[in-house]
């Protein structure tokens, strides 16, 4: 049978990273069928152009998978498919929390033919057979014999095979301008393909913040691959750039990385040992990183950025949404601790919380720019079905959209917050994206770089035009060239440094972004 894996488009922003969740099923198929992987983010297809795909390679299953942002989009595209008459089997956190809602059992149209609940590891080999035979059962879900839920383990996790993948659609270089290619080319960047690729290395996180799904669908039972398995992978991934004459960085999605710190550091030492190190990004708690030895060992084993969700300032947002082991007062240390290991932050928060005021924007710049310089991101509250949070605003009569993703709209509240309007909510959000990405900001942040490599600018220069994408969509030609025009100033100086680094190479300092590599310092 041949079957088609496909993601919605966020119908926003474009995907620098493809979806490990297709690539997982498709490795954990049956021999005897044949995969077709559709990102949406990296190519948009009409409902039309997927029925025509569908059409064209015969497929018999399509298989959906959405977070619930996107979930709107995913049950258009579901609808368009079962109109054609192939079956659709939906999965993913969304459709686990809201099962009834797929498959039309709320009163609603249904747009689901058959749901996978939670980690589908073990249950898609059985969803392949029964689609086959077309005895598809409307709920497929991990049980026991006792009907008790089953978490997989991962010790048994499949090789995926990145070598044998098309994964031209998430080539990074080509969303390159020309002009941009040929610049970096002068300066030894003739890299043919640039891929940020999914690795995950355990699952789940116990810490059951208010606001996050995770606890509830991984569950809060911690499972790892073997620290062989994860290193035979970052081989293998290491010697497909050599192969592609291109680049590999790696995003290790697990929702904590470092949540047994004996375990990642064993790991960490692995990588180093075995010479595993490709450049990484991963999500680590901020109270994690108090320990200096695991911050020294990320550092050498390729780590280059970490995701912390800090959320707020505010001690009391904190604990109102059970995340008080976040310590405002320890964050500015720690991520100084970061920066002396060349390790920098994506720093993200959450304005709408109880204790938010009108000024909170301000507030949490002010503190934010007495850091390090890192790529702070902005949000705001959001009730996911089945976290505790929706539940709380729910029991409260909070809610102003129950079923918000089905209206999704970016930046907007779905609930009355509690110290500050809603519409206040989301001009601090918009306040604080504009300040910390503006041309000032950029420059002043590429300005605190200027001891460290050039390579280190650099990639904090690209990651601030990128990550500044996410609010500001730049994605015409005109809107880059905008984007590049207002900041000229730092644009301009590195090109200067570069060509001095190119034609006046002494001291040399190697461009490299092998973290193995000496970088020297320029100052
Ligand atoms: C990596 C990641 C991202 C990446 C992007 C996704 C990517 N390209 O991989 C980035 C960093 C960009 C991101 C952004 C966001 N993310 Co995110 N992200 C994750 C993360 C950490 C890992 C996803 C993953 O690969 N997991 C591992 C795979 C194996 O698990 P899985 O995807 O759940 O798939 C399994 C099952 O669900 C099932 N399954 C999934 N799909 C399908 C489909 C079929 C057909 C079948 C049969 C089975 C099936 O089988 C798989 C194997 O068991 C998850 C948390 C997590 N641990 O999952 C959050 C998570 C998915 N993100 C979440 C959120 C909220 C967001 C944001 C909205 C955050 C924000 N406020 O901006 C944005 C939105 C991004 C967008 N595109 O618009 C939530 C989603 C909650 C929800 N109900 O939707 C999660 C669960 C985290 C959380 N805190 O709750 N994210
Ligand atoms: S620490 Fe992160 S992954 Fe864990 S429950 Fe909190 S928000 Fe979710």
């Amino acid at each position: 049978m041949n079957i088609l894996l496909y993601n919605p488009d966020n119908e926003i922003t474009n995907n620098f990273m493809p979806h490990l969740w297709m690539f997982l099923l498709k490795s954990l198929t049956p021999p005897g069928h044949n995969v077709f992987l559709i990102d949406g983010n990296a190519l948009r297809l009409s409902r039309q152009e997927l029925v025509e795909y569908v059409r064209e390679n015969h497929i018999g299953l399509v298989g959906i998978g959405a977070m619930t942002r996107m979930i709107r989009k995913a049950y258009q595209m579901a609808d368009a498919v079962r109109a054609a008459g192939v079956p659709v089997v939906m999965g993913g956190p969304h459709v686990t929390e809201v099962p009834d809602e797929p498959l039309g059992r709320d009163g609603e149209p249904r747009h689901a033919d058959a749901v996978a609940l939670g980690e589908a590891d073990q249950t898609w080999p059985a969803i392949v057979a029964d689609a086959e035979r077309g005895t598809l059962k409307q709920i497929y879900a991990p049980l026991d014999a006792d009907g008790k839920e089953v978490k997989p383990s991962l010790d048994d996790y499949p090789a995926i095979p990145w070598d044998r993948m098309d994964l031209d659609q998430f080539n990074l270089i080509k969303h390159f301008p020309k002009m941009a290619r040929r610049l970096l080319s002068l300066f030894g960047m003739t890299w043919q393909s640039f891929h940020l690729l999914p690795i995950e290395s355990g699952r789940g996180c116990p810490y059951g913040c208010e606001f996050c799904t995770v606890t509830g669908f991984f569950g809060d039972s911690i499972r790892f691959r073997s620290n062989e398995s994860v290193v035979n992978e970052l081989l293998m991934l290491k010697a497909l750039e050599k192969r592609q004459k291109g680049k590999i960085a790696v995003f290790f999605i697990d929702d904590n990385f470092a949540i047994n710190p004996r375990r990642t550091k064993s790991l960490l030492r692995e990588i180093i040992a075995r010479d595993a190190q490709v450049p990484w990004v991963a999500q680590i708690s901020m109270n994690l990183l108090r320990d200096e030895e695991l911050v020294s060992l990320i550092a050498q084993s390729g780590g280059r950025w970490i995701f912390m969700g800090l959320e707020s300032i505010d001690p009391e947002n904190l604990k109102s949404v059970s995340k008080g082991f976040n310590r405002p007062d320890e964050y500015k240390a720690i991520l100084e601790c970061l920066a002396r290991h060349n390790l920098y932050a994506m720093t993200s928060f959450i304005f709408g919380m109880d204790s938010d005021r009108p000024g909170v924007a301000e507030r949490t710049l002010e503190v934010i720019r007495s850091w390090p310089p890192g790529l702070p991101v902005f949000g705001l509250l959001t009730p996911y079905p089945a976290t505790p949070l929706y539940d709380r605003l729910a029991a409260t009569g909070r809610l102003t959209q129950p079923k918000h993703w089905l209206e999704f709209k970016p930046f907007t509240m779905d609930f009355t917050p509690l110290g500050i309007t809603a519409a206040q909510a989301e001009a601090e959000v918009r306040q604080a994206w504009s300040s910390s990405y503006s041309p000032k900001t950029i420059a002043s942040a590429i300005g605190w770089l200027a001891s460290r490599s050039f390579a280190d600018r650099l990639i904090h220069l690209l990651g601030r035009l990128a990550f500044r994408g996410i609010y500001f969509p730049q994605m015409k030609r005109r809107e880059w060239a905008r984007v590049l025009f207002q900041n000229r100033g730092p644009i301009l100086r590195l090109l200067a440094q570069a060509l001095e680094l190119k034609f006046k190479p002494r001291p040399r300092e190697p461009f490299s972004l092998d973290p193995q590599l000496p970088v020297e310092r320029t100052a």
